[in-house]
């Protein structure tokens, strides 16, 4: 029986931090998993290397729900973003192995081909209306079917989820950089822009915006109304979901559908909101949300009650995420769409990854495992360079959620 001889952690940033675990077996197959969580790289990668990586050895690679069940229970705390990306890397990386062991693509362990390709959505964004509008085209123009919008505020100079350049990177500056935030100015402009997407480019696609946590139960139930007529795909994050309750005041005001989950990290975390059917898509992923294994029980879960999935997918999760992502939502028959940022030329050096774009989809090859390979030569051109996400201050001061 083979076993568990190496569990290595990479600190890398090609373009931006990547925390990744390889796992190599006795009989030297390799597997790779994502541990990045971002602005608290170093947490994961010192539960990983300090408390995970001394477990591993010599353990049964084959054993994945029981390594999932050990790492989990066996910690005694429970839950949480770090536990839950530490454990996430160890669980994708076993999955690699097992796929590579059976000769077979991971998707085809978790049941084969539900679908024929996986629906992504791309971001466009503008400093302002005109440059928004282009942006769509351009999405447009690369076949996309589903197409986020986001555009700068006037009032407050910017917002979240508006690229600088060809590159949105928002964990962009070694302390976290401070940014203003006016709900009431946002409130009365973003409809505006959604409404000026459609107008100009008709129903023919998929419109999603993202709030961000950033407003009340009540504001985000008239922002919902308010676009009703742009029928949007979702909204996203319309607010914290530490209150879960509060979705429940949304839903009783509009009809525009909810997408939540890029910040919760377990079944537990998002139950009550797919089980009072106070969400229309869970956005939890396989790095924050304990890997392959425990994403597919949320998913299940979510398919009791017609809640569909729409897996985050900023480019803070590494390659090797992103490739897990499509042979879970290839599949899973409740699939709704993945998030997909295109990583910057520098990360696919590091990462190779077999993950293709097509007409608006993706897919996967057809070789053994996750299809990645990480070139850890080329890494180490690449030094960690610590990085923090913004903080949000309203425009009298006081912190915001960002
Ligand atoms: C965003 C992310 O992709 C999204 O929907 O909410 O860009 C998010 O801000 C980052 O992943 C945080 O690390
Ligand atoms: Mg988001």
């Amino acid at each position: 029986m083979a076993k568990i001889e190496r569990a290595e952690v990479f600190i890398a940033s090609p373009g931006r931090n990547f925390v990744t675990l390889r796992i190599t077996t006795s009989d030297g197959v390799t597997g790779l998993g994502d541990a990045t969580l971002n602005g608290r790289e170093l947490a994961v990668a010192s539960y990983l290397r300090d408390h995970v990586v001394p477990l591993l050895v010599g353990r049964d690679p084959d054993r994945i729900e029981d390594m999932w069940q050990y790492l989990y229970r066996g910690a005694y705390w429970r839950r949480g973003p770090v536990t839950m990306t530490a454990i996430a890397a160890v669980d994708t990386a076993l999955w690699d192995i097992k796929g590579k062991i059976a000769g077979q693509p991971v998707y085809q362990l978790l049941g084969g081909r539900c679908r024929d390709g996986v629906m992504v959505y791309g971001h466009a964004s503008g400093a302002d209306v005109p440059a928004l509008i282009d942006d769509v085209a351009r999405f447009r123009d690369q076949g996309f079917k589903a197409i986020r919008a986001q555009a700068a505020v006037p009032e407050i100079g910017g917002s979240y989820g508006v690229r600088k350049g060809s590159v949105y990177e928002p964990a962009a500056t070694s302390l976290p950089d401070e940014q203003p935030w006016s709900t009431e100015a946002y409130l009365d402009f973003a409809p505006t822009y959604l409404e000026a997407v459609r107008d100009r480019f008709g129903f023919d696609f998929h419109l999603l915006h993202d709030i961000h946590h950033r407003l009340t139960p009540i504001e985000a139930a008239r922002f919902g109304k308010s676009v009703e007529e742009c029928r949007l795909f979702w909204m996203e994050d319309p607010t914290p979901a530490e209150n879960q309750d509060a979705f429940r005041l949304i839903r009783q005001h509009t009809t525009t559908p909810v997408a939540v989950g890029e910040a919760l990290s377990s079944i537990w975390d998002v139950q009550h909101l797919i089980t009072e059917q106070l969400i229309d898509y869970v956005r939890t992923t396989v790095v924050h949300a304990g890997g392959i294994t425990h994403l597919r029980r949320i998913f299940d879960l979510a398919a009791l009650y017609q809640v569909r999935t729409g897996s985050h997918g900023a480019t803070d999760l590494s390659p090797v995420t992103l490739a897990a992502a499509v042979h879970v939502d290839l599949s899973v028959p409740n699939f709704g769409i993945q998030e997909w940022m295109p990583h910057v030329r520098e990360t696919m050096e590091v990462f190779r990854s077999t993950v293709s774009y097509s007409d608006g989809m993706l897919d996967v090859a057809e070789v053994p495992g996750l299809g990645v390979e990480y070139d850890e030569k080329a890494a180490e051109r690449f030094p960690y360079d610590p990085r923090y996400l913004p903080v949000a201050r309203r425009l009298d001061g006081s912190v915001h959620d960002w």
